[in-house]
């Protein structure tokens, strides 16, 4: 039987290879195993036998991992063993958000990590502060009051080299690479998390309609990351709790061909993660941040010179009001 290989093949081919096309770069992509968690779980959370560990209050169940339970105060994470070497990725991220709160009254979010340390508690939802890496938040409670014009739950992304903190109270803005709001909260359908890294550009997409559409989310050119860091997710809740649960992460590797350009501007080894023109993004950020200052001013001005206006108005009434009285004497 000389062509059963060859079906083997073409079977594999066709079941864990997808191809497509990203601005004129033909790519394709494969599912690589040791770098994904999905059910069964085997061996996740057990001494040595599984790629994945399990940290703080994360447990594995027939059905996901759960990172946190929808009580107060635990944080949990599942973390790779294999440092990653692949320079351009996918992780596709099928998670689910859900629990007895009502709106807002849930928290805090997870993570999802591309990083250099791994297995370290914190407040990053979970993870350790001033990590190096990327981080990919769903953020599902607003501690900052003040902006009314983001929506939560927010995804978000930043990148930190191992001197740039995470600030809880104002909800990562002062790093973050930009997001988009995503209500994933206590949804029927699967829910689903796209964190695509190819050529050094981050894109993230999110797919929660239950459509099997993608949404775009942010995508940022220019992003440096280096290679052998370690994929990881975590949660944490506080006052306020949610289950946050993993039902899988599946890694594919990108092969993508390059231009000659390409492959020389890409020569120099990364060693600290960094986003090109990071002060310029922020600047920008910024200015959108005063856009909302200058209409309150502006508001705020409007009123005050109606009010003059209004003033005026009454006193030259008034005196005209007075003259005409005195007239009638
Ligand atoms: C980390 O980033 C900050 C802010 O961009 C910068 O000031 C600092 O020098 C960077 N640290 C390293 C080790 O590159
Ligand atoms: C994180 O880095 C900042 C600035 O470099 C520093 O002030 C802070 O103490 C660091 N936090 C931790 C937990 O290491
Ligand atoms: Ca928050």
């Amino acid at each position: 039987m000389p062509f059963k290989p060859h079906w083997a093949v073409a079977f594999l081919l066709f079941t864990v290879c997808r191809c497509f096309a990203d601005d004129d770069h033909e790519m394709e992509e494969f599912l690589k195993r040791e770098y994904s968690l999905s059910k069964p779980y085997q061996g996740v959370g057990s001494l040595g036998s599984s790629h994945w560990e399990l940290m703080g209050d994360a447990m594995v169940t027939t059905d996901q991992v759960r990172l946190t339970p929808d009580m107060q105060s635990r944080q949990g994470a599942v973390w790779s063993r294999i440092p990653c070497h692949l320079k351009d990725w996918e992780m596709q991220v099928h998670f689910k958000i859900h629990g007895q709160g009502k709106k807002n009254l849930n928290g805090d979010g997870l993570a999802i990590w591309y990083s250099k340390e791994r297995m370290q508690k914190g407040p990053v939802f979970g993870n350790m502060d001033n990590f190096t890496g990327l981080g990919v938040f769903v953020d599902t409670y607003p501690n900052e009051e003040k902006h009314l014009e983001r929506i939560f739950p927010f995804v978000l992304a930043m990148v930190g080299n191992g001197s740039i903190s995470y600030d809880h109270e104002r909800d990562g803005r002062p790093t973050e690479l930009g997001g988009c709001n995503a209500m994933v909260r206590n949804l029927k359908h699967d829910t689903f998390l796209f964190i695509r890294y190819v050529r050094r550009r981050l894109t993230v997409m999110i797919d929660i309609e239950g459509q099997h559409e993608w949404r775009d989310c942010l995508d940022l050119p220019g992003v440096k990351l280096p290679l052998g860091y370690y994929f990881g997710a975590s949660a944490i809740t506080g006052d306020l709790s949610d289950n946050h649960d993993i039902i899988s992460l599946k890694l594919y590797q990108l092969t993508v061909l390059r231009s000659q350009k390409e492959e020389e501007e890409e020569e120099e080894e990364i060693t600290v993660p960094s986003v090109d023109n990071f002060e310029l993004l922020r600047l920008s950020q910024d200015e959108q941040g005063m856009s909302g200052v200058a209409i309150f001013f502006t508001v705020l001005f409007t009123i005050l010179g109606s009010v003059f206006l209004i003033v005026i108005g009454l006193v030259v009434y008034g005196h005209w009001n007075e003259s005409r009285r005195k007239r009638f004497y």
